[in-house]
This record gives structure tokens, C-alpha cells and sequence, in this order.
């Protein structure tokens, strides 16, 4: 049988007579079949990915490339007249994450399949994954975001397993969603859900009743925290996840024959960041109930479980009060106290314990002490981590400490959202880079050969016009593609600076004004959501929504300057944002961005990369070679000793710089007032005066600098700038998250042994 009989048996008509949704869903069910297909048996180790957030994105596409369909799929669509396009449209995006963290849960579940390593996801099916947001007045609204439709990836399942929360039973369900690897092997997603959830007690954008455990548990990914309410939720949360996982973990490898004493033969459990770190209490308390002494049952723990950290943001490392856990998992406490006190009995610096004086639940503490490895995610991160943030864990645990930088899936990345440049490398260099990221270094030998770089140019300028297309048809802009495309997408957070992007535009402004015209004209392009309670960051999407307003209404500027913010930034629009890019903005406070994965996106598909000395940017330098990326601003350890000399002042930096003044005291001129909101951009203009926690103005003038720098080059050496990219595609090989997954399993897991 053909693929277009295959398909029609499924429809039950012609596929020309077929809708774009049943297209949709005959498709979705031959991509279930096809993965049954792959499905193997689990010898030896096998490896629980555990994790509050997989942003998996859109699954169509991304399935049939990796099940060697996606050419034949398309092009039987297109016989019968239909668009896979379309079709990818019809697909609602589970946004099951926030941003790094959960991206990168997902590249490594596709990097684990594709290397036919056994190793299985463990997460929660919420409901409604990271808002929708919407721009009104300026503003951004939130709305909740449905992806489960009548037929989704996720599949029910009979597997129930009880869980207790502040002392109710409640009833965990099991659906399992099949995660197939490029011409590899199938394994699974699990995901927890309670059958009671209420979809309707959400009202007024993504407000609902916190008290209703059974109704509201798994509604939204990460509820808002900024209420008590909402942080009680979120142990909820995690304590379902992980009281079904380590249920479900200890049940398989039972049926495996495994007898729990050695439970570590049988599965390795990885702990992404701290929202699972109560498997650890609650294994112990599981391997209790089985017979296993408390002594046991932590070295089984410790030598199955490993912990990677994703910050040092204080903010972000949990530490739970106990009343919290006392009220929500008071069957875990007993057990986290006797941690406790064996903790302490390694080391006397109370900093090192897991309650501390204040009767906090320090989540890494215990993680950290009671599991085999620690990683961090680049190098500069990890070394941040063993010499300042976990300075006393390192010398207790030299050899627990490792690193694993970061990667990215080469197929979503590359293969899925790059179709132009991945035909025109196959021509080159063959199809080895598909399975083996470090062949594309064959692409050195082109550096200086004008047609390949004459075709790189032309595969970037029809990827700006496609981006384009789709910035006018879904947020109604127009753009010019001759212009430069500078793209800063992330989350909006004040460390990752969209500030210092914004003070340069405002500065562009005034030149342009003055009658200093850039080398090329720009178009600034952001995608970013602020956590609904962030106050300062809402500020900053309003302050670039009502430049992007006065730039567009001023035809002097507007000619060589325009600030697009897009709505709604997600997985999908990234995959259309990076291929158009030609400038990538990396520009955090050095130290502050622990990996960043974006950057290496970016680069891949042949942008380069306008950063700081932060995160895997200084991987990407060393990789590209200092001629062949931007880098500006202070060090980490400029920043380090900045912070701890505690003198930093950012109004000294506003007084003493009439650049830095003009640009922040536009901000609350006439033009942006007669745009935008007063209280908002007021509240910015004193936050960057008086406050400025993350260093911005220190950075302002580098930053102007070296990105007037890349203008230039852009706009007088077009042949070395595309040089420059060929470079920077050619050498992120080492970024494909199947060479981190290799190292996770060299150096931690040993999976299938
Ligand atoms: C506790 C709560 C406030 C919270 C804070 C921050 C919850 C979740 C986060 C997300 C953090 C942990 C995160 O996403 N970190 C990002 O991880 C990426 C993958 O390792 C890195 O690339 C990125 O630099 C880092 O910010």
C-alpha cells in the first residue's frame, strides 16, 4: 500500500475531499501506529526524566521527520491539492513549559529515542499549558491556553495510582504519550492527571478558585505564585507528580523482576531542578512501606537519583516553609527531618543544611546531599556553582560535581523549522549531519567558496520573506526584508536585559533624528511573556509596544528603524522567527543566564550572535572564534565582585552619561506619553535610575558599540558576514542535545547496562 492508500483507509475518502482537521487526525493516528512500531524492551538501566515542564511544541511534523515520513506525507498531500502547512495549523501547541527548562526536558526526550537509549519522561498533563497572551491597549492580557482537543497525543491509560495530599486520598491517572527518536526508538512521556479536574472554574482571563484541589490540580502550568494560595498549589502539584512517578518507576521495574534492593540496576532518575525534588523523601517512604530500613533506602535513593541545576537566581531556588509541607505532605516530613539530621552529620556549616533556622525547606540542600551528581548546564554556570553558589557543597562533594552544557534537537531545530537551509547543507555536505551534528564542520570547506556563500545568502533572504509573509498575516505588520533582522526572543525578564535592547532603540531613535543614519536599516523583533505578577517586566513589553507605536508614526525614523513585538511568543513562532534571524540578541547579565538555549538555535540556522560573556555564549565564542561573533560588556567576575562590593549606583551612570539620560528620560517625554501609559513607564524610568539590578548601564555604551559594529559589517562586508555565519552553522555540532545526552549517559546514567 501506497502513503495515499494508507491515508485514505484511515479518512475513509479521497484526501481531496478531506478537511484540513481530518487530514489532521488520519495523520496523527498513522504517526501512532508507525511509533507502536518502535516500541523495544528495556534491558538493564533505564532513565525517568522527571520534570514539572515539557515544552514539547507541536508534534506532527516533528514526528513524521523522525519516523522518515515527512517527504512522503507532504507530497501526497500536495497530490490531492492540500498543504502540510495547513494541516500543521490545525495542531493546537502544547506550551507545557516556561521556556528553557522545560525546551530543553523535551530535546533530550527526542535525543534519548533518537540514540536508542531507554529513557522515559515523567511530568503532569496540565490542562492548559503558559497563557496565551494578547497585546490590548498596549498591555498583555493573559488567557488560558487548551491543547487537550477531542484527539490529542496524550493517551488515556487504566493506570491509576492513589496519592495523598493533606491527608485525602485522590486518584492519579496515567497518559502516556509516545515520544519516537529519529530513526530510533520509541519511549514514552508519562503524564499525571486527576479525573476531577473542572475546566470551567476558570473566569476572568487565567483566574480561578485555588482551594478546590480536586477540581483545579493540574489546570494550569505553574500557577501564578504570588499568593499564598498559589505557592500551596504548587507543592500540590509537585507532590502528585512525584508520588505517582516514583510509584509508576517502582512498578515497572518490579514487572522487570527487580527487588528494590537494587532498584539503582534498574533506574536512573533525573531531577530537573528543584520541582521534583520530594521523589526523593517520597522513594524512601514508598521503599519503607516494601520493608527496606531507612539507612537502605537512602543509599538506593542516592545512587538512583541525580539533580541538574537550571539558576543561581535566589529567587528561583525553592525553599518551602514548613508549615507548607507539614499541611500538604505531613507523611513526607518525619522523612525530610531524618535527612536532615543525617545531613548534618556530614558537615557542620549549618548554610549546607535542609532546615534551616527559619524552619525552610531548602530543596537543592536535599537534593545535593542525597543523590549522586550535581550538574550545572554550561561551563561557566557550573563553575559559578562550585566556586560561589555552591561553593560549601563542592568541597563536601568535589566528585559529585559536574557539567553538562546544554544542546538543542538538530530535527526541530534545524530539519523541522529550516527546511531551506537543510536542503542546501545535504547538497554540500551530504546527510550525515541528520544523526551526527559534528559533520556539519564539512561545511568549513566552503568558507570561501561565493556560490555556496551566495546560496546561504539566498536561503536566509527567502526564510526573512517567509517570516514576513507570516509576521503580516498573523500580527499585521509589514516589514521590510532588505532591512537587517535583529531577534531578541526569550522569556521578559529583567537578568536577560530587554531593557538594554530597548534603551538602544531609543538611542537609534535620537541619532536618526540627528541625522546619523546606521549602516543598514533595522528591524528589532522581540517574543517574549512576563509572568502575569511581574510587574517591572509588564512595563518593559509596554515601553517597547508604545516605541514600536512612536517609531512607526515617525516616517523620518520608520525608514530605518522598526520595532516589531510579536504576540504570543511560543514554540511555533520560534520556529518561525529563527530561521529569518540575522543578528541573535544574547545580551543577559554575565552570570546571570545559566545556559540559554536560544542562542544556540540561533546560530545554528546561521545568525550571529550579538552577547555577553554569559551562560553558553562563551562555549559559542570559543567554538566560533572571536572574529565571528559580537561580544561585549562586563565579565561575570566583574559583575561577581560588583555585586559583592555591594557599591553599584545606577543613578552615577544616569547622571554622568548624557547618552544613558537622554534614553531613559525618553521614556517618560512627550512622545511615549502621548502613546502610552504614564504609571507604567514612569515605574521603569525610576526602576533603571534607582534601581537597576541587573547592571544595565554599565553595559549601555559597549552594547551601542558593538551592535553600530555588526551594522557595519552587515552593511559593507556582506561576503564576510555570510562567511561569519557559515562558521557559525558549521561548528554547532557541539550544541546538538544528542552530545549532551551522550554525556549524561556516559558520565551519570549508563543506561541499558
Ligand atoms: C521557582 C520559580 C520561581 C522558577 C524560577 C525559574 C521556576 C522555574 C524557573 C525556570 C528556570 C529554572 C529555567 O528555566 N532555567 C533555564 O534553564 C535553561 C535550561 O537549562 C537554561 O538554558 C537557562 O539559561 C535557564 O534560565
Amino acid at each position: 500500500m501506497n502513503f495515499t492508500e494508507t491515508l485514505q483507509n484511515l479518512t475513509g475518502k479521497p484526501l481531496a475531499d478531506c478537511t484540513d482537521q481530518e487530514l489532521y487526525l488520519a495523520l496523527l493516528e498513522l504517526v501512532r501506529q508507525k511509533s507502536a512500531d518502535r516500541v523495544q524492551p528495556v534491558t538493564g538501566r533505564k532513565l525517568y526524566y522527571i520534570s514539572a515542564e515539557f515544552l514539547i511544541g507541536k508534534l506532527l511534523s516533528n514526528n513524521l521527520i523522525n519516523l522518515g515520513l515527512y517527504k512522503e506525507a507532504r507530497d501526497a498531500l500536495a497530490a490531492a491539492g492540500k498543504r502540510l502547512s495547513d494541516i500543521e495549523e490545525v495542531e493546537p501547541e502544547p506550551s507545557l513549559g516556561n521556556g528553557g527548562l522545560g525546551r530543553l526536558a523535551a530535546c533530550f526526550l527526542d535525543s534519548l529515542a533518537t540514540l536508542g537509549l531507554p529513557g522515559d519522561g515523567v511530568g503532569l498533563r496540565y490542562h492548559f499549558g503558559l497563557f496565551h497572551q494578547s497585546f490590548e491597549d498596549g498591555v498583555q492580557n493573559e488567557k488560558p491556553d487548551p491543547w487537550l482537543t477531542a484527539h490529542s497525543w496524550a493517551e488515556k491509560t487504566d493506570v491509576t495510582y492513589p496519592v495523598e495530599l493533606a491527608g485525602k486520598e485522590y486518584t492519579a491517572r496515567l497518559y502516556k504519550l509516545a515520544v519516537t527518536g529519529y530513526e530510533g526508538r520509541t519511549n514514552t512521556l508519562n503524564l499525571f492527571d486527576l479525573d476531577t479536574i473542572d475546566e470551567s472554574i476558570v473566569h476572568d482571563g487565567i483566574a480561578f478558585d485555588k482551594t478546590a484541589i480536586d477540581k483545579n490540580l493540574t489546570l494550569f502550568l505553574y500557577p501564578d505564585d504570588s499568593d499564598e494560595a498559589g505557592r500551596y498549589l504548587r507543592v500540590y502539584q509537585q507532590y502528585l507528580m512525584v508520588s505517582a512517578g516514583a510509584q509508576l518507576i517502582l512498578a515497572e521495574c518490579a514487572a522487570r523482576g527487580c527487588c528494590y534492593h537494587d532498584l539503582a540496576d534498574y533506574a536512573a532518575i533525573q531531577i530537573n531542578d528543584t520541582h521534583p525534588s520530594m521523589v526523593i523523601p517520597e522513594l524512601i517512604r514508598l521503599l519503607g512501606e516494601k520493608g527496606i530500613e531507612f539507612e537502605e533506602a537512602v543509599e538506593i535513593v542516592t545512587k538512583t537519583c541525580a539533580y541538574t541545576n537550571h539558576t543561581i537566581l535566589a529567587e528561583a531556588l525553592e525553599k518551602w516553609p514548613r508549615a507548607y509541607l507539614d499541611a500538604v505532605v505531613p507523611q513526607l516530613m518525619p522523612i525530610i527531618e531524618k535527612l536532615d539530621k543525617l545531613a548534618r552529620t556530614r558537615t557542620k556549616d549549618e548554610s549546607l543544611a535542609i532546615i534551616d533556622k527559619d524552619d525552610r525547606v531548602h530543596m537543592a540542600h536535599m537534593d545535593i546531599h542525597f543523590t549522586h551528581s550535581t550538574n550545572g548546564v554550561a561551563t561557566l554556570h557550573t563553575e559559578i556553582l562550585k566556586n560561589s553558589e555552591l561553593h560549601g557543597f563542592y568541597e563536601l562533594y568535589p566528585e559529585k560535581f559536574n557539567n553538562k552544557t546544554n544542546g538543542i534537537t538538530f530535527r526541530r531545530w534545524l530539519l523541522e523549522c529550516d527546511p531551506r537551509l537543510t536542503a542546501e547543507l545535504e547538497q554540500r555536505i551530504g546527510s550525515g549531519f541528520r544523526k551526527d551534528a559534528a559533520e556539519l564542520e564539512k561545511l568549513l570547506a566552503f568558507a570561501d567558496d561565493e556560490t555556496v556563500l551566495n546560496e546561504l545568502t539566498a536561503v536566509k533572504k527567502a526564510n526573512k520573506e517567509a517570516l514576513a509573509d507570516w509576521l503580516l498575516r498573523t500580527q499585521n505588520v509589514k516589514v521590510n526584508t532588505e532591512a537587517m533582522f535583529d531577534i531578541q526572543s526569550k522569556r521578559l525578564h529583567e537578568y536577560k536585559r530587554q531593557q538594554l535592547n530597548l534603551l538602544y532603540l531609543i538611542h537609534q531613535y535620537h541619532e536618526i533624528k540627528a541625522g546619523h543614519l546606521p549602516a543598514v536599516p533595522l528591524v528589532s523583533v522581540f517574543g517574549a511573556k512576563a509572568a502575569p505578577a511581574y510587574t517591572i517586566a509588564k512595563d518593559i513589553i509596554h515601553a517597547l509596544l508604545t516605541l514600536s507605536k512612536v517609531i512607526a508614526a515617525d516616517p523620518e525614523v520608520s525608514k530605518w528603524l522598526q520595532v516589531v513585538f510579536i504576540e504570543n511568543y511560543n514554540v511555533t513562532a520560534a520556529e518561525k522567527l529563527i530561521p529569518a534571524c540575522d543578528l541573535s540578541e544574547q545580551i543577559s547579565l554575565a552570570s546571570k543566564e545559566a545556559s540559554g538555549t536560544g542562542n544556540m538555535k540561533f546560530m545554528l540556522n546561521g545568525a550571529l550572535t550579538l552577547g555577553t560573556m554569559d551562560g553558553a555564549n562563551v562555549e559559542i565564542s570559543q567554538q566560533v572564534g572571536d572574529e565571528n561573533i559580537y561580544i561585549f560588556g562586563q565579565t561575570s567576575n566583574q559583575v561577581i565582585h560588583r555585586y559583592a562590593a555591594g557599591d553599584y549606583c545606577a543613578a552615577q551612570w544616569y547622571e554622568g552619561d548624557a547618552n544613558i539620560r537622554r534614553a531613559i528620560d525618553f521614556l517618560t517625554g512627550a512622545e511615549m506619553l502621548a502613546t502610552g501609559h504614564a504609571e507604567n513607564l514612569t515605574r521603569l524610568h525610576d526602576e533603571l535610575i534607582h534601581k537597576d539590578w541587573f547592571q544595565t548601564l554599565p553595559d549601555f555604551n559597549a552594547y551601542v558599540v558593538r551592535k553600530g559594529q555588526a551594522l557595519s559589517d552587515y552593511a559593507c562586508d556582506p561576503r564576510g558576514w555570510r562567511r561569519k555565519c557559515l562558521v557559525n552553522i558549521a561548528k554547532a555540532g557541539m550544541f546538538s542535545s544528542d552530545r549532551t545526552i551522550a554525556e549524561y549517559d556516559r558520565d551519570i546514567w549508563h543506561l541499558g547496562q
